[in-house]
């Protein structure tokens, strides 16, 4: 046998020790032994992330040259732009665990690769804007928030970053809310419209629900995540009904109730079947979503090249390359 490989008795002691770091809190970082599913499992979780900020750019995007005014075109494109931040801190993350980022980018590109279902609808109003910031973001908060106490020690260090800047744009989606349903009755018609609309895919944000998650069990045993899609889809509902009251919009579902005894908003059935066919490619924009990437990708052919060829001269001269 060749020395390197290890033996199924190092394997065992290796999982063990493995297992007691992360019951005892510790942090996995990339140069520790970690098994192979669970380099798999976050592989597979951080990219699918990371593609989502990507592709979230695009329905913000497509207002930043119709925001009604100076200010709020200014805002919306450091939104845009701090969630490209978020896709390439994330794709790092991703790469420590051994992946290159160029595959990962080719899994988005040819349609192999998930995103979040949510970038999948289209943002027909200027309020949409507002409920995304309002609710889209405050759903990632609410996930992520979690996230960042993750074991993985570079998923979860990201996670801190970025909150702090969801969580500012949270405030700006939900101040722009906030106008409108103070506004004429046009503007709040056009605020309602959009949380109409917004509502249920946002509680799909959360994942399947915790019967149909088959990735759960794995995550929350290796405490990458540390709450079910179920208890964070709740947890969301229970912070964002208060908010919805004190705008005065309604929630579209008529079985939402507050549970006195358990203090919980409980809601009525999420349409799965529209979930799994959002997830699967056949949601109202996923087409135009993954065109726009491949554009943008051909686009920055020219960028990259420049970028590889200045790197390549740098190294050939000696100097240091710029990070
Ligand atoms: N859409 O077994 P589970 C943002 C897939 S960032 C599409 O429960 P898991 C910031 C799932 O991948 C939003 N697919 O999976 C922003 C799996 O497929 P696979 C993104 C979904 O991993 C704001 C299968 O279903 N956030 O919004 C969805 O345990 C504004 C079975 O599901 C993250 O990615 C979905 N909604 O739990 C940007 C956070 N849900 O791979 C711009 C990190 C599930 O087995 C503007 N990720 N699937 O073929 C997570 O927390 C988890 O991965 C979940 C899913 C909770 C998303």
């Amino acid at each position: 046998m060749n020395p390197t490989t290890p033996t199924p008795a190092d394997d065992a002691s290796q999982l063990a020790a493995f297992e007691a770091r992360i019951a005892a809190g510790e942090s996995i970082e990339p140069k520790d032994w970690m098994p192979e599913r669970y380099r798999k499992q976050l592989t597979r979780m951080m990219s699918q992330h990371a593609h989502s900020e990507i592709v979230g750019m695009l329905p913000e995007g497509n207002w930043i040259t119709r925001a009604p005014s100076l200010r709020r075109k200014l805002s919306l494109l450091a939104k845009v732009q701090d969630e490209a931040g978020h896709g390439l801190y994330i794709y790092c993350g991703t790469e420590t665990l051994g992946v290159d980022r160029t595959e990962l980018v080719d899994q988005l590109l040819d349609g192999r690769a998930k995103y979040s279902s949510i970038f999948n609808y289209p943002t027909l109003t200027w309020a949409d804007i507002g409920v995304i910031g309002w609710l889209v973001d405050g759903a990632a908060i609410v996930n992520q928030t979690v996230l960042a106490k993750a074991s993985y020690g570079p998923y979860a260090r990201a996670m801190i970053r970025i909150c702090k800047e969801e969580n500012f744009h949270k405030r700006q989606g939900y101040e722009i809310c906030t106008v409108l349903a103070n506004g004429t009755p046009a503007q709040r018609e056009m605020l309602q419209d959009a949380v109409n609309r917004f509502w249920w895919p946002s509680l799909m944000m959360f994942g399947p629900s915790d019967t149909n998650s088959p990735n759960s069990a794995e995550l929350l045993k290796w405490r990458v995540k540390r709450k079910t899609n179920d208890e964070l889809r709740q947890r969301f509902v229970n912070l964002t009904v208060p908010q919805a009251v004190a705008l005065r919009i309604t929630l579209p579902d008529p079985d939402l109730r507050l549970n006195s005894a358990t203090g919980d908003w409980e809601f009525g059935e999420i349409d799965w079947s529209e979930f799994h066919a959002v997830v699967r490619g056949e949601g109202p924009c996923n087409r135009e979503r993954l065109e726009a990437r491949r554009t943008a990708h051909e686009d920055g052919a020219w960028v990259r090249a420049a970028a590889t060829a200045y790197a390549a001269k740098q190294q050939g001269n000696g100097a240091t390359v710029a990070a």
